[in-house]
């Protein structure tokens, strides 16, 4: 049977209809199903020594494009649908977008899953199942309002395994079930994303927005992803998820070790586990727990044993974002851990003096990453600079006694969805352009510069541009009710909020920028400045900055001197299907945060692979992207991380010198408590957001801002000249090869899996 059989043979069991006669919705369910029985007909990845990428979070996005592009079925089945007067685009519309993700880690691991089974890696996600996700993001009187995302329907991508484990809490136990996700690889076979949920889950706990009864840990444990991106939790039911996590992922890990007759003694030439951030940092102990109790192992061999099997990614140097849980949490969660980690502390503790390094510290906190470090056999950042500020600084006192840990593995994007699926235009002229070997091996994108000089591949590479921008355009008309000039320059943010990432020195060039047409100053090209941020429920200057973004918004878009030359937008409820709409049509990438402290970004690597010009500080990715693409191809901005750790370990940083100095900075600051801005939006919030700019500022908004117009203003100058900005759109596509998620992960596997 052909394809085309095969799918109404489908719908006419689901539906009593042919193809033609199904609803979109309908339909998406009936290429669900198809897509699922292929990825049965897939051979799984086998290998005698497999990774586990265990992480709080996996943010996959929908699938259904995805799977048909790296089933190989994607044209056949677009002009199936098109034969029959369907469209696959509108089908991909009715798919919900599950969200077990913040932001960057959690997209991060789902690239990484990507690539594991395109490179024939046997390698499986082990996650939860969060019935809710990240919360989704309502606009509601210029403030940010959280309601749940009920992205489970009947039919999904999750196949219930019937597989289920006990978890003890103390004397608590619950049982869990077992959902898999089938990973396709890129013409290639099949791996696992398992998530655990919770037996007893109880969805009509949630009761308004995403509030619920934190004490049910039997209902409410696998309800809601904590929506906290680096940010200190805070409360026990995250400690309660994440060993539930780690001890279903660790009884799976030894089971299938088991089912393939390997001895538990040799579990590191089989197994390797890569602990995502801290988060699922309990499996060290967990797995010592269980080898010792119930396998009959020393308490030496299992630390030997477990100890060269995990390896340890650090995603970030935030202090507020390093997990120290005090030890009566978990105590308090699973009191069976606790002589474990005691254990792991005392040994360090005979061996090293130095405070730095203990696992529980003198206010008995545990210090998850010191478990990772001295009991794991790799530590790595994500991105060159990053791990230069582990070696030399935050971990420095471990680097010494480990230098042959420390490694760096700067991440990547899978080019399948973040350019194959989300912009074909692009893909289908490369192709016709340079061939198709880029889409096996994304260094090929280079023989893109031999066409540096070729009139019609620049022109063609600015239509498709063009072409995104119209699309975008008419999807934010249908969806936010804002219209845009497809003519304008396309400036975006997105990205989660933070006061790091500095939106809100964004916020203030668009301040900067609307005063000065008001004042008769008129951009030659128009522009139009997008942002997409959710933040976390908790997080109060972050709403802060949201609702001067969404006040701005109401004023530039209604002010008829001002509207034609310059429009806001800030879309609701960014996620990864917003994200595959916008960077396509993004003319100049925003990437401002405070050198330092974005220890890598993969937004960067999206936009510049789509054509986007960087805007940016030397900070994270940014700095590599810099060095592919040259100084000619970038603009950079802003003090360098020396001089901005440097600022920190002296204290000298005073926002209000800043202010008092430039009469640019007082003005835009100004502005935010103005009567005009007062009268829109909110004095408590405003206030606020001014106060913490000029008295606090702890990301350094105002040590910047000065540099950040200039330069700004300058990217936008240039933009008038077409060849030139042609010629620069052209190298950053041609440079992005590097940040294929495929050369991370081939450098993983050589560093520190070791598969075959
Ligand atoms: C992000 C980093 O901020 C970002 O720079 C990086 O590109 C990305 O991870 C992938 O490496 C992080 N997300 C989180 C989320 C939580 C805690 C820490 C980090 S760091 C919950």
């Amino acid at each position: 049977m052909n394809l085309e059989q095969t799918l109404n043979e489908i719908t006419g069991k689901m539906y009593g209809k042919n193809i033609g006669a199904c609803t979109d919705a309908q339909l998406y369910n009936g290429v669900l199903q198809l897509t699922k029985e292929k990825m049965a007909e897939t051979p799984a990845i086998t290998g005698d020594k497999k990774v586990y990428y265990i992480s709080m979070e996996f943010l996959i996005g929908k699938l259904l494009s995805n799977n048909l592009i790296n089933l190989g079925v994607y044209e056949e089945l677009s002009d199936i649908l098109k034969k029959n007067g369907k469209n696959l685009a509108d089908i991909e519309e009715a798919e919900p977008e599950p969200s077990l993700g913040n932001g960057g880690l959690g997209r991060l691991a789902a690239c990484f899953l990507d690539s594991i089974a395109t490179l024939g890696l046997p390698g499986d996600g082990i996650g939860l199942n969060y019935h809710f996700g990240l919360f989704k993001q309502v606009f509601k009187d210029h403030l940010q309002n959280a309601e749940k995302n009920d992205w489970i329907q009947k039919d999904s991508w999750l196949n219930n395994t019937g597989t289920k484990f006990e978890v003890a809490f103390g004397d608590r136990k619950v049982t869990s079930v077992l959902y898999d996700i089938d990973v396709v690889g890129y013409e290639n076979g099949l791996n696992k994303l398992h998530l655990f949920d919770i037996e007893t889950v109880d969805e009509s706990l949630v009761k308004k927005g995403i509030t619920f009864d934190k004490e049910a840990i039997e209902k409410n444990l696998t309800l809601f992803l904590y929506p906290d991106d680096s940010d200190e939790a805070g409360n026990l039911l995250r400690i309660y998820q994440e060993y539930f996590m780690v001890c279903n992922g660790a009884q799976l890990i030894l089971k299938e070790v088991k089912e393939k007759g390997y001895d538990l003694h040799t579990l590191p030439e089989h197994v390797a586990i890569q602990i995502n951030d801290t988060h699922p940092t309990m499996v060290i102990p967990e797995l010592i727990r269980i080898l010792t109790t119930e396998e009959g192992f020393t308490m030496d061999e299992a630390i030997d044993v477990v100890s060269r099997t995990c390896a340890y990614t650090n995603h970030t140097i935030l202090a507020e974002a390093l997990e120290k849980w005090p030890l009566a949490y978990i105590e308090k969660v699973v009191p069976q851990l606790v002589p474990i980690i005691k254990e792991l502390s005392d040994r360090v503790a005979k061996k090293y003096k130095d405070e730095k390094v203990q696992i529980i510290d003198k206010d008995k906190r545990v210090h998850m990453a010191h478990i990772d470090i001295h009991y794991g056999y790799s530590v790595n950042g994500v991105a060159a600079i990053h791990t230069e500020i582990l070696k030399q600084s935050e971990l420095n006192h471990f680097y010494k006694i480990y230098p042959e840990k420390f490694n760096n593995k700067t991440n990547g994007i899978t080019f399948r969805r973040w350019l194959l699926s989300c912009n074909h235009e692009l893909a289908a002229f490369l192709t016709q352009t340079i061939g198709d070997g880029y889409k096996k091996d994304a260094e090929e994108l280079q023989k893109l510069l031999e066409h540096k000089d070729d009139q019609a591949v620049l022109d063609a590479i600015y239509d498709i541009k063009k072409t995104k921008k119209i699309e975008l355009v008419s999807y934010i008309k249908d969806k936010e009710g804002v219209e845009l000039n497809p003519d304008s320059i396309f400036d975006i943010q997105v990205k989660r909020l933070h006061e790091y990432k500095r939106q809100q020195m964004n916020a203030l060039y668009i301040i900067h920028k609307y005063l000065e047409i008001k004042g008769g100053k008129k951009p030659s090209t128009p522009l139009t400045f997008i942002f997409g941020a959710k933040a976390a429920p908790a997080y109060v200057i972050a709403q802060d900055i949201i609702h001067l973004l969404l006040v701005m918004s109401d004023i530039i878009n209604n002010d008829p001197e001002v509207s034609p030359y310059m429009k806001l937008v800030m879309v609701e409820n960014y996620n990864v299907s917003y994200a595959e709409k916008l960077i396509p049509a993004c003319d100049i990438s925003e990437q401002i945060s405070l050198a330092s402290k974005e220890a890598s970004g993969t937004g960067n690597m999206k936009f510049m692979l789509n054509g986007a010009v960087t805007l940016g500080t030397s900070d994270g990715a940014n700095v590599e992207i810099h060095e592919l693409v040259g100084d000619d191809n970038i603009y950079i901005f802003g003090q360098d991380s020396d001089t901005v750790i440097k600022h920190y370990e002296k204290a000298d940083y005073v926002s209000k010198d800043y202010y008092k100095k430039s009469p640019v900075i007082k003005e835009a600051v100004d502005f935010i408590v103005s009567k005009e801005a007062l009268k829109v939006g909110k004095k408590e919030n405003l206030e606020r957001l001014y106060n913490e700019l000029l008295n606090k500022d702890w990301f350094m908004t105002l040590l910047d801002l000065e540099d950040y117009i200039k330069v700004k203003d300058q990217a936008f100058a240039d933009y008038e000249d077409q060849q030139k900005w042609k010629k620069m759109m052209l190298v950053n596509i041609a440079k992005a090869g590097f940040f294929s998620s495929d050369r991370t992960i081939a450098e993983y596997n050589r560093d520190i899996w070791k598969l075959k």
